[in-house]
């Protein structure tokens, strides 16, 4: 006689279901400074599960979603939710979301996309952008390429997140040519105080304004980070010092104070 051997369930694809199916994905809002004005060009969704206990930071979510192969489900959610929340945002700014290669690779990804936007009145493609993240799958695709090409076309925008970390190198921008470029709080960090991170900020802010594309510096912590970046040829700043991310959208300021020389508290 044959014996099946009982598989125990996951405690993490339970837990992940019942997230999908009750709702437990929190998110915060951060701005994406335009340093010549002090608005928001862009807010990122950041993606917060409401812990508990099995989860207590999305990176954990995701690495789980992914093991599970649970992480288009989940991201579609994340996305959603985060597309439904912009109709309590009263300005322009673009909406920033993190998704993975692998997701934005799926041939529903654009129907999917299309879908949140259809339920969220006067919203407009261009003003969503896609953060292409780096997790652990580092190779492109010809179904990320093509897929890429398809989002520009349509008018989304594109951006590379973390560039300078890990897997998010040259080559993923040379092979997508994004609209923006967000460089790693890692090579931003003590800026001020290290002249040859402000050479290679620099190269990277030639490069950005040469090709036309936006770079924006993440993680900034302090007025003089601010400065530096800034001088470096930088446009674009998010940062604990600019603005923590926020619970509601709708608190994001419509401008943030980030003249040279106005100190603020990193609350
Ligand atoms: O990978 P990505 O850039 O999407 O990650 C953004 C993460 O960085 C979020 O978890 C956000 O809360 C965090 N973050 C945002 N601004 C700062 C900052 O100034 N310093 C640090 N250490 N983390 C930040
Ligand atoms: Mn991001």
């Amino acid at each position: 006689m044959k014996t099946r051997r009982l598989r125990m369930p996951d405690p993490q694809r339970r837990e992940l279901k019942r997230i999908l199916r009750e709702g437990g994905l929190g998110a915060a809002f951060q701005p994406i400074v335009d340093l010549s004005t002090g608005r928001p060009a862009g807010i990122e969704a950041l993606c917060r599960p409401v812990s508990t206990g099995l989860f207590t930071c999305a990176g954990d979510l995701f690495q789980a979603a992914e093991r599970l192969r649970m992480l288009w489900p989940l991201e579609l959610e994340a996305r959603r939710s985060a597309i439904a929340t912009l109709g309590r945002w009263s300005h322009d700014a673009r909406l920033f979301m993190n998704c993975s290669p692998q997701v934005v690779s799926d041939l529903r990804f654009v129907c999917a996309l299309d879908l949140a936007i259809s339920a969220c009145e006067g919203l407009h493609r261009d003003r969503l952008v896609i953060e292409i993240t780096e997790r652990a799958d580092h190779r492109i695709t010809p179904a990320l390429r093509r897929r890429v090409c398809e989002l520009k076309a349509l008018g989304f925008g594109i951006a590379i997140d973390d560039v300078g970390a890990g897997m998010s190198g040259l080559n993923r921008i040379m092979e997508l040519r994004p609209h923006w470029l967000k460089l790693d709080m890692a090579l931003v960090r003590r800026i001020d105080a290290d002249p040859y991170r402000r050479k290679l900020v620099r190269a990277i802010a030639t490069f950005a304004s040469d090709c036309q594309i936006k770079l924006v510096a993440e993680g900034i912590e302090s007025e003089a980070e601010l400065e530096t970046i800034r001088e470096v040829g930088v446009d674009y700043a998010q940062g604990f010092h600019l603005a923590r991310p926020l619970d509601c959208i709708a608190d994001v300021p419509a401008v943030i104070s980030c003249a040279p020389g106005i100190t603020r508290c990193a609350a």
